[in-house]
């Protein structure tokens, strides 16, 4: 058995001249999660699911447990000290760290502390999504809107705990996608999953189908050539959506399958925010030699112009995520 702290650590010394602070921020998102499970395991028994009675930047309601998480990861990055600043979905403005450990921080950090909350009532996994970057202002300096304006491509780090039938995290710092299973009866993420590599092709398709009408043209069609009968090539494909970005990628990345959240009548620039879910996801979708796309652009080739950013969204397997962008080019 090897545990998430082991790993860090032997795949630290693969780079003789890091100086741990990577590994440190890991080891503050692994404490941060554990607290959060455990807070997650109790809903239900004690007053913690439904409305915090706000809401976030988004005009959504927040959720008393994405309240919770936010300032969960907020604090156990503070207290490390290796991140400058924290963007998080869940606040309007960036947060730059003011202590003098923190400005000397090598890192920022942007989260959706608490991603699909709105399943929390009813007992459906929701996760945390991160994805970290180098500054880009001087050491010592306060962090600036510039440092997390940063296309996907320069991710440093990314990952998600997911907060399932089990808990996982799931984690890539460019080498690889790895996954690891919390113990719950010692406290210790232990690896589960080393290496995971998505299947090129996948039978599966997940999106709000609610939403048809409102879809481009080219989902439209894709969605019908998802559902054609052509035994040979494994169609129609299965349909399966949780609602839940992180728990839907990773059953496509174990089993294989396209995630897509297209632009719609309501939301036409897409729902999900390119910073804090499609940029994270991206980095272990390619990681795991799957594909991320805004429909015509790969999503980590975006330059961010604000925080809060959307974009339409395809995520998984290559070849379907291939397949759904010719749909859209042959629309346009
Ligand atoms: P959230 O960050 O407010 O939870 O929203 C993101 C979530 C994704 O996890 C999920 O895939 C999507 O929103 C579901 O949206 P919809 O209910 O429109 O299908
Ligand atoms: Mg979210």
């Amino acid at each position: 058995m090897k545990t998430l702290g082991e790993f860090i650590v032997e795949k630290q010394l693969d780079f003789p001249d890091a100086s741990g602070s990577l590994s440190a921020l890991l080891g503050a998102i692994r404490l941060a999660a554990k607290v959060v499970n455990r807070e997650i395991n109790k809903a239900g028994l004690v007053d913690i699911i439904g409305s915090a009675g706000g809401e976030n930047v988004q005009g959504e309601d927040q959720q008393k447990l994405d309240v919770y998480a936010n300032e969960k990861f907020k604090a156990a990055m503070e207290a490390r000290g290796e991140v400058c600043g924290v963007a998080s979905e869940e606040e309007e403005e960036f947060i730059a760290f003011q202590g003098t450990k923190s400005k000397n921080g090598k890192y920022i950090m942007l989260m959706d502390p608490l991603d699909g909350s709105s399943n929390i009532d009813v007992n459906v996994s929701v996760g945390t999504i991160f994805s970290i970057y180098k500054r880009i202002s001087p050491i010592g300096s306060e962090v600036t809107l510039e440092d997390f304006l940063q296309p996907g491509y320069k991710q440093i780090a990314a990952g998600y705990v997911i907060y399932g039938s089990s808990t996982m995290l799931v984690y890539t710092t460019g080498n690889g996608v790895h996954g690891f299973t919390l113990d719950p009866s010692i406290g210790v993420f232990c690896l589960s999953h080393q290496d995971l590599k998505m299947p090129t092709q996948g039978k599966i398709y997940s999106i709000n189908e609610g939403n048809y009408i409102k879809f481009p043209l080219g989902v439209k069609r894709y969605l019908k050539y998802c559902q054609e009968q052509v035994p040979e090539e494994n169609r129609p494909y299965t349909s399966r959506y949780i609602g839940s970005l992180v728990s839907d990628f990773h059953r496509n990345l174990l089993k294989g399958g396209i995630y897509m959240y297209p632009t719609t009548a309501s939301a036409p620039e897409g729902k999900l925010r390119l910073l804090y879910e499609c940029n994270p996801i991206a980095f272990l979708a390619e990681q795991a030699g799957g594909k991320a796309s805004d429909g015509e652009r790969r999503i980590m080739d975006i330059e961010p112009t604000e925080l809060h950013q959307r974009s339409p969204y395809f995520v998984g397997s290559t070849e379907m995520v291939e397949k759904v962008e010719q749909f859209l080019s042959e629309c346009d």
